[in-house]
This record gives C-alpha cells, structure tokens and sequence, in this order.
C-alpha cells in the first residue's frame, strides 16, 4: 500500500505526532544553525495575538469616518487587529524618507494612541523597535479562531526558525488568549523544540493555536510582517519590525527619487 505524507499541513495541526503528515517543526536543517539563536533565552521576547473586529453598520459608516473593511463570506464587515492595533502604512517610505514622517504616527502596544481604548479606532503604523543583532522570539497567537482558517505570517528581509507550533494542552480551554499564551510560557508549556530547525519566511499560525519563532535581528531596516492572505493586508494584519536605528539602515542612492517627485510640475499641466 502506497502511505501519502502530506508535507507542511494546511490545517498546521502540529503539536502532537501525526501519521499523516510531516510539520515544519519536525524538520531538521540541514546547514548547522547559530546555537545562541536556539538554545540561549531571547534578548526580545514579542507576544502578538491577532483578531478580527466585527463592526457594527453605525460605527463602520458613522458620518465624516472612513474605515477598511473586509466582507466575509457569512457578510460580516471586518477589520484586522495585531495587539489590539490596525496597521494603517506610514506616509513616506521608511527606508528612504524615515523623517518625513510624523513620530506620532508610530504605535505599539507599549505605545498605544490615546483612542486606542476604543479598538475599532486604534489605527497608526505599527512598529516594533528591535536592537541590532538581538535573539528575537516571536510568539503570534490565533485569537481569530474561525475553524479551517491558518493565516500564513510572512516575515521580509529573514529567514526564523520555526522552534514551536500548537494549540493548547490544557482542552478545558475552548478558545486560545493572549492571557492564557502567557499564562501557558509562564508554567513552561508552550511548545518549544531546540534542535535545529529550518529556515522558513511563511508560516502557517493554527487557528486557534500559536507558533514560536526564533531569529537573529542582523539584517537592519523597517521590515513588513504580515498574515499572507492579501485580503487581510488593506484591513491591518501587518506590521513593521524595526531592526536598528536608520543610521544603521544602508544609505539611500544619491538622487533617488522621493515620494511624490515623480509628478510633473503643476505649470506643465
Ligand atoms: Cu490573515
């Protein structure tokens, strides 16, 4: 009889052994990876749940207001939050124009806007400072919970080590929290494996569930992290990390254009 192991499950169901498939997080690399990156405790350690906002018609289409939204199949009118923030993309790109833009404009849950205690409103450009060269773990968490959906998380400009992947063992709990995620690391139970793991830059997130990942933040620059299904993109899934400080970024090309200059004078109309 021919046995069919499906590599990588779309269902990302990886916390306990499976006859049927192979997960990511039973792969091993095979280049040696950089042990400080496995096995010593992270110098950044980012927990980030993400969810959907169902909005109600009197607050979606409140005069003088204008939101992205997503109609889903069943016609709920959605939007994305990461840690209780929707991206919204800065207004100059950071790589090349990283002070043209308003600081204020910047959020994170440390630093959240004033109106973010009402999270509908809470938007701004998401951005997560990271020092150069740190251990970075990741820890996203599926507060979405909408059964056979695995939002793909893409990280630009690396590679991480996908270190642990699950939902929770404790089945008393129906639905997975950022709360119970912490509560969870705390007690020492959120899957964690330190062989040596492959590079990946997309992961599935079981729904429901979380992934652990691990990289070392040596690629300087505001990098986009952000759920794969381009659907989820206009409506906030995203956000940037950004690894060093811009006079660590590469420099800008001389004469490289900038946002905007490549509209012709307003007297050649
Ligand atoms: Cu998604």
């Amino acid at each position: 009889m021919l046995t069919v192991l499906i590599m990588n499950p779309l269902d990302a169901m990886c916390d306990e052994p499976r006859p049927d498939a192979v997960c990511v997080n039973n792969l091993q690399s095979a280049k040696p990876v950089e042990s400080d990156v496995l096995t010593k405790d992270p110098d950044i350690s980012i927990f980030l749940p993400f969810r959907f906002h169902v909005y109600k018609p009197t607050e979606l289409f409140k005069p003088n207001s204008y939101h992205n939204y997503l109609v889903a199949f069943d016609g709920d009118h959605l939007v994305s939050l990461i840690d209780e923030i929707s991206y919204t993309g800065p207004t100059a790109p950071l790589l090349s124009q990283y002070y043209d833009n308003d600081p204020n404009s910047f959020c994170n849950g440390d630093n959240r806007p004033a109106n973010c205690d009402k999270s509908v409103d809470c938007k701004c450009v998401h951005k997560v400072d990271i020092p150069l060269n740190a251990v970075v773990e990741i820890v996203l968490i599926d507060e979405v919970q909408q059964p056979n959906i695995s939002h793909p998380f893409h990280l630009h400009g690396y590679s991480y080590h996908v270190i642990g992947m699950g939902r929770s063992p404790d089945k008393t709990i129906k639905k997975i929290s950022l709360k119970h995620a912490l509560d969870l690391n705390r007690r020492g139970l959120l899957n964690r494996n330190f062989q040596s793991h492959p590079l990946k830059d997309n992961v599935a997130v079981p729904n429901n569930g979380y992934v652990v990942l691990r990289f070392k933040a040596d690629n300087p620059g505001p990098w986009f992290f952000h759920c794969h299904f381009l659907y989820h993109i206009p409506i906030g899934m995203n956000l940037i990390l950004q690894v060093g400080e811009p006079s660590d970024f590469p420099p800008v090309p001389p004469n490289f254009p900038t946002c905007g200059n490549w509209l012709p004078p307003i007297s050649s109309f």
